[in-house]
């Protein structure tokens, strides 16, 4: 622990080579990672964490880019790090930045921030890296060590705990741990586009049901309407158990358009949460799910310790052999993992 005492002195006053070390530390499980994150704990809680999914090209990156630009701008009374102060943890003072301070996580081998060619035509871009008040981290999708969700979770917990006071998490929204990435989020924001065959309908249907904001981005083609009504008859058929009813917002995200409406889209989400006190209950759900994923990959890694990997094979070949039966097996396991 002591070991970190320094990384973390420094990352709290707002150092951002310690950010991004202390984030590779989380995100490769090097040595002493949960014993860093046991330390940071303490000094999250702070920051509002907004994830954004969607299909490849729908204008994520575009529209995490504004959203980052518009808070960088604003002061906006919904994100104050005092009001999230809980706890009894003492309120950051990270820099000497008068606005919001915003962290970008990026779960997308196709973002624009990995680099490569698609970040050419992103020159802007570039003005974000000399306002250290924005930082961009994309996490590696392949051979994630603790799991995507969990590790994009513990990299969040990191960028809270250095006083980012606003996280951006950008997913495409493909597959079961994009879902449960926004699970993880304050606010989902479902991006859809007019045309290119996504029709609302052959959206994951886990992700229509946790998105808290409909966004239709690209709302200078046709069919941006037709996309709203799709939306609109689906809300419809199910409500929410909150009551709460997600807003269509439209956006041009390449021109900026329709960006303070989103903001304000995000806001009375936000105030609808507190109004409702909803907050700590959703807050409590999510680490239901976190806590359930923790527990399995700690059970997991207890019971991989039991049975060197010559020992797992040697059982496997008696199960394909059916001189053990695989159920019993897996009980004798289990029962030494939790003694
Ligand atoms: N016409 C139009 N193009 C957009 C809009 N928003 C983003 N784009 C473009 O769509 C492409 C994909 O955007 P990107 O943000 O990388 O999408 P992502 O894959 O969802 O992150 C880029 O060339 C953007 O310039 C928009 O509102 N209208
Ligand atoms: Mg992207």
């Amino acid at each position: 622990m002591d070991s970190h005492a320094n990384l973390i002195s420094s990352l709290r006053s707002g150092d951002v080579r310690a950010l991004s070390r202390a984030i590779s530390t989380v995100e490769n499980r090097a040595p002493g990672w949960s014993d860093l994150l046991k330390a940071l704990f303490p000094y999250t809680g702070h920051a509002r964490v907004i994830g954004l999914t969607g299909a490849p090209g729908a204008g994520k990156s575009t529209l995490v880019d504004q959203l980052a630009r518009h808070y960088r701008k604003a002061k906006n009374p919904h994100f104050s790090r005092t009001e999230r102060a809980r706890n009894g943890a003492p309120a950051t003072s990270v820099t000497s930045l008068d606005n919001y301070t915003v962290g970008i996580i990026a779960v997308d081998p196709t973002s624009p921030y990995t680099g490569g060619a698609i970040l050419g035509d992103r020159i802007r871009m570039q003005e974000h890296f000399s306002d250290p008040g924005i930082y961009i981290r994309s996490m590696a999708t392949r051979g994630s060590l603790g799991g995507l969700a969990r590790t994009t979770a513990d990299v969040a917990t990191v960028l809270d705990a250095a006083g980012r006071d606003l996280i951006m998490i950008e997913t495409v929204g493909v597959g079961q741990d994009e879902v449960d990435i926004v699970r993880l989020a304050d606010v989902t924001i479902l991006i859809l586009v007019p045309g290119m065959g996504d029709d609302v309908q052959t959206i994951k249907a886990g992700i229509m049901e946790i998105a808290d904001i409909f966004v239709i981005n690209k709302s200078d083609r046709d069919g941006a309407e037709h996309v709203e009504k799709e939306i609109l008859a689906l809300q419809s058929l199910a409500a929410r158990r909150d009551g709460w009813t997600p807003p269509v917002v439209k956006t041009v995200a390449s021109e900026g358009k329709g960006i303070n409406e989103l903001g304000a889209a995000i806001a009375d989400y936000e105030s609808y949460l507190k109004k409702q006190n909803l907050e700590l209950r959703k807050s409590s759900e999510n680490w239901q799910e976190r806590l359930v994923e923790m527990l399995r990959d700690a059970m997991l890694e207890k019971a991989r310790a039991q049975l060197s990997d010559g020992n797992l094979a040697k059982l496997a070949a008696e199960v394909a052999e059916h001189r053990r039966d695989p159920y019993t097996l897996v009980e004798e396991i289990a029962g030494k993992v939790v003694k």
